[in-house]
């Protein structure tokens, strides 16, 4: 996965010459228009990390939010993958930070497609994210116990071609002073979810980038909390659950924050039914997501 991502930001550093296109495709001149452009740039993400994958003879199922299916890696493989090869990608032609996030999940031998996304999110062994910003920031985690080194970021050096470790056993602060949601979206929210968002406003900054690779490395470093609430227009909140929550979740309480998806409902404890489905996302600094999950707890009682 680092190997392809650091061609994927090779990409991302073009987007917008006229000839992206044809660079990801290795043709000449073809000129696209932003749309073409960004899905060129999606498509060719999602075939660098399912070439690598296949090649790399260990992953058996690959999930990706650029593919419907699940696809077929190596038949011997012990390992599925799920990846969003591009998040936030529509943030290309503005120069915003954008990123992949990735999670591996052991199946085994004899495994099937279901073994990828039919599972709770604690079961992924490694997650992690690129985020496409000034540097090329690899953030990583190994989740089994006894792993060592919690989560370790590391920054890409093109001198050496090689990610070099920069952060080692990374803290979320336990509060911050930073939310950072879509405030647009505020109507469309449940009264609990509108309660803890005014008392968020009357005390703290909001900062929303619209690209959750780089909305969550903020709030992983700086503290805080993230959410993409379920809405009257998105029931089942926006992100999905195997490929953009997961790996999330687990890299913030690796890091000793939380990640919850409604009242008492850990991220990591949600089985998706599909590899695209989506769930309410609410993570961050573990006293300011207690506090939410304290509002959403009384909410359902008083219900
Ligand atoms: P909205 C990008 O399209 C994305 O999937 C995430 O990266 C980001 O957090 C979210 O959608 C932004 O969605 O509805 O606020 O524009």
């Amino acid at each position: 996965m680092a190997k392809a991502c650091v061609r994927i930001g090779g990409f991302v550093r073009r987007a917008g010459l006229k000839d992206v296109k044809a660079f990801v495709e290795g043709k000449n001149g073809a000129v696209n228009v932003h749309g073409e452009e960004q899905a060129a740039l999606d498509d060719a993400a999602h075939e660098v990390c399912v070439k690598e994958l296949i090649q790399g003879g260990r992953c058996a199922w690959i999930a990706s939010e650029e593919s419907e299916d699940i696809v077929t890696a190596n038949v011997d493989g012990r390992i599925a993958v799920v990846f969003d090869p591009l998040d936030g990608s529509s943030n290309i032609e503005c120069g915003v930070g954008v990123g992949t996030i990735f999670g591996l999940v052991d199946v085994g031998a004899e495994s099937s497609p279901e073994h990828v996304y039919a599972r709770p999110g604690r079961d992924m062994s490694t997650v992690g994210y690129v985020l496409y910003g000034a540097s090329m920031v690899l953030v990583l985690s190994f989740m089994s116990e006894d792993a060592h080194g919690g989560v370790c970021a590391f920054t890409y050096d093109a001198d050496r071609d090689a990610f070099v470790l920069t952060k080692r056993d990374i803290r979320i602060p336990e509060s911050g002073n930073v939310y950072s949601v879509n405030q647009a979206n505020y109507k469309k929210w449940d009264d609990a979810t509108r309660a803890y968002i005014d008392e968020c406003a009357s005390s703290k900054s909001l900062r929303y980038i619209g690209s959750m690779v780089a909305d969550v490395h903020r709030t992983l470093l700086y503290g805080g909390t993230f959410h993409y609430p379920a809405c009257s227009s998105n029931a089942q909140g926006k992100l999905r659950a195997v490929y953009e929550c997961f790996p999330m979740a687990a890299i913030i309480e690796r890091a000793g924050g939380l990640a919850i998806s409604g009242a008492n409902d850990s991220v990591l404890s949600f089985v998706p039914s599909t590899a695209h489905s989506r769930m309410p996302f609410h993570c961050g600094s573990a006293r300011d997501i207690e506090r939410l999950d304290e509002i959403l707890s009384s909410e359902v009682r008083a219900g």
